[in-house]
């Protein structure tokens, strides 16, 4: 009688070990496939030019802006826009910085608004940043600024510190490459329209462009 207890209790603890093994391994398979699945979702690329007689970054030739998107689930950050920048600018600045401005709206109510409501970036190629900037819009913007650039909040001068949100590299051949991560709540998760201004600290000029980043992928 004894010995057939033993059998029932291995067996039963046989079963729960099992049992616990093949949960175990089922989760493993759905993260698995959860981060295949994000990992395969398309990139979301766009690309911008401006030519000759519409800016004077590159003298006398096209210059290029392109912008890939993608959501990203990361352990510990959890749902992040990963967004990779190159503009072809053929002089590096590393005194003065050239700026990439970049604005979502995030107090959701559907517009851009002039000023600091919608926490615009300011991110500089010397992978610094402010805590506060600025949406320069409208004619004449502040301080007679240009409209569509982003600044360091005039309200808030705290200078600069080292960027939480990008770094940036810069080649001779290419330009700019700015690799952003801006965590979701930060962005508007339903709105997707997004602002990108470049400043030339060189030439001394500036070019936006203002699109959704979510719509030309759907279509
Ligand atoms: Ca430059
Ligand atoms: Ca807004």
């Amino acid at each position: 009688m004894t010995k057939v207890r033993n059998i029932v209790k291995f067996a039963l603890a046989f079963v729960l070990v099992a049992s616990l093994f093949l949960n175990v391994l089922f989760g493993l398979m759905l993260v698995s496939r959860r981060q295949t699945e994000e990992e395969d979702r398309p990139k979301h690329s766009f690309t911008f030019v401006w030519g000759p007689d519409k800016q004077t970054i590159v003298n006398g030739s096209e210059l290029r802006l392109v912008m890939d998107f993608k959501w990203v689930n990361y352990p510990n950050w959890g749902k992040t826009l990963s967004i990779v920048a190159k503009i072809n600018d053929d002089d590096f600045d590393a005194f003065h910085d050239d700026i990439l401005g970049l604005v979502f709206d995030r107090n959701d109510n559907g517009v851009l608004d002039p000023g600091g409501w919608d926490y615009p970036f300011f991110l500089l190629t010397s992978n610094e940043t402010v805590m506060k900037a600025y949406l320069v819009w409208g004619e004449p913007g502040y301080g007679g600024l240009p409209s569509g650039i982003v600044i360091p909040d005039p309200a808030f001068n705290w200078g600069y510190e080292d960027s939480p949100f990008h770094t940036c590299t810069f080649d001779n051949a290419t330009g700019y490459t700015f690799n952003i991560n801006i965590i979701a709540h930060r962005v508007n998760l339903d709105k997707h329209i997004v602002l990108v201004s470049f400043q030339d600290y060189g030439s001394g000029d500036h070019v936006f462009v203002i699109f959704d980043f979510e719509e030309w992928f759907i279509h």
